[in-house]
C-alpha cells in the first residue's frame, strides 16, 4: 500500500546553487546528501514533514554526474524542473508486482538502491500520464 508522498525529484544543473535557493527562499535545510553512481546523480534531500506512516516527505534535488545519465538526458531536453514523484510503501516488491499486473511497465526486475539506503523502482512515465513515478521502501523499518 502506498502511504505517503516520499519525495518529489527536481532536476537541476547546479546542485549547490539550487540548495541555496531552497534554503534562502523557504528555509529548507539539507537533511541528507549523497552520490548515487548507478543512477548517475548527486542529490540532496530536504525534509519537508513527517508523515502518518512513520516516514517523511522530502524534496530531492538531483544534479547529473555524467552525460549519459537519465537526469542529464532529461535536463538537455526539458531544462530544470520536476523530474519525478515518489510514493512510499512498506512493500516495494509487492506494490510493484500489483501495479505491473494492472498493465503499467515497472522499469526494474528487482528494486535497486535509492537514497538513504532505500529500495526503489520506477514506473514508465508513458504508462502514468507523463509522470515518471517511483516507489520507495525506506531503509528505516519504523517508516511505515
Ligand atoms: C523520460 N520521459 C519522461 C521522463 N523521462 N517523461 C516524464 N518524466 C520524465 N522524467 C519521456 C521522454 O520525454 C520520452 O517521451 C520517453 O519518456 C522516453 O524517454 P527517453 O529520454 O527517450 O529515454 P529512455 O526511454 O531511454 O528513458 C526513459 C526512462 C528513464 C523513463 C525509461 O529515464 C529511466 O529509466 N528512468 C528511471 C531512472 C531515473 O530516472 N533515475 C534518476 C533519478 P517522448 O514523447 O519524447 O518519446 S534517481 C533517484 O531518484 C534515486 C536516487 C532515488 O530516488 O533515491
Amino acid at each position: 500500500m502506498l502511504t505517503r508522498i516520499d519525495h518529489i525529484g527536481i532536476a537541476c544543473f547546479d546542485l549547490d546553487r539550487t540548495v541555496e535557493f531552497y534554503r534562502a527562499t523557504y528555509g529548507f535545510e539539507v537533511f541528507h546528501s549523497e552520490v548515487n553512481e548507478e543512477q548517475g546523480v548527486r542529490e540532496a534531500m530536504l525534509k519537508i514533514n513527517d508523515t502518518g506512516d512513520g516516514g517523511a516527505s522530502y524534496l530531492q534535488l538531483l544534479e547529473p554526474t555524467r552525460e549519459d545519465s537519465t537526469v542529464a538526458k532529461w535536463l538537455a531536453k526539458n531544462g530544470e524542473g520536476v523530474h519525478h514523484i515518489a510514493f512510499g510503501t512498506a512493500d516495494v516488491d509487492g506494490d510493484a508486482a500489483a501495479i505491473a499486473g494492472k498493465g503499467v511497465r515497472v522499469l526494474y526486475d528487482e528494486p535497486r538502491r535509492g537514497s538513504m539506503g532505500s529500495r526503489i523502482t520506477f514506473l514508465h512515465p508513458k504508462d502514468c500520464g507523463g509522470v515518471l513515478t517511483e516507489l520507495v521502501t525506506s531503509a528505516d523499518p519504523s517508516a511505515h
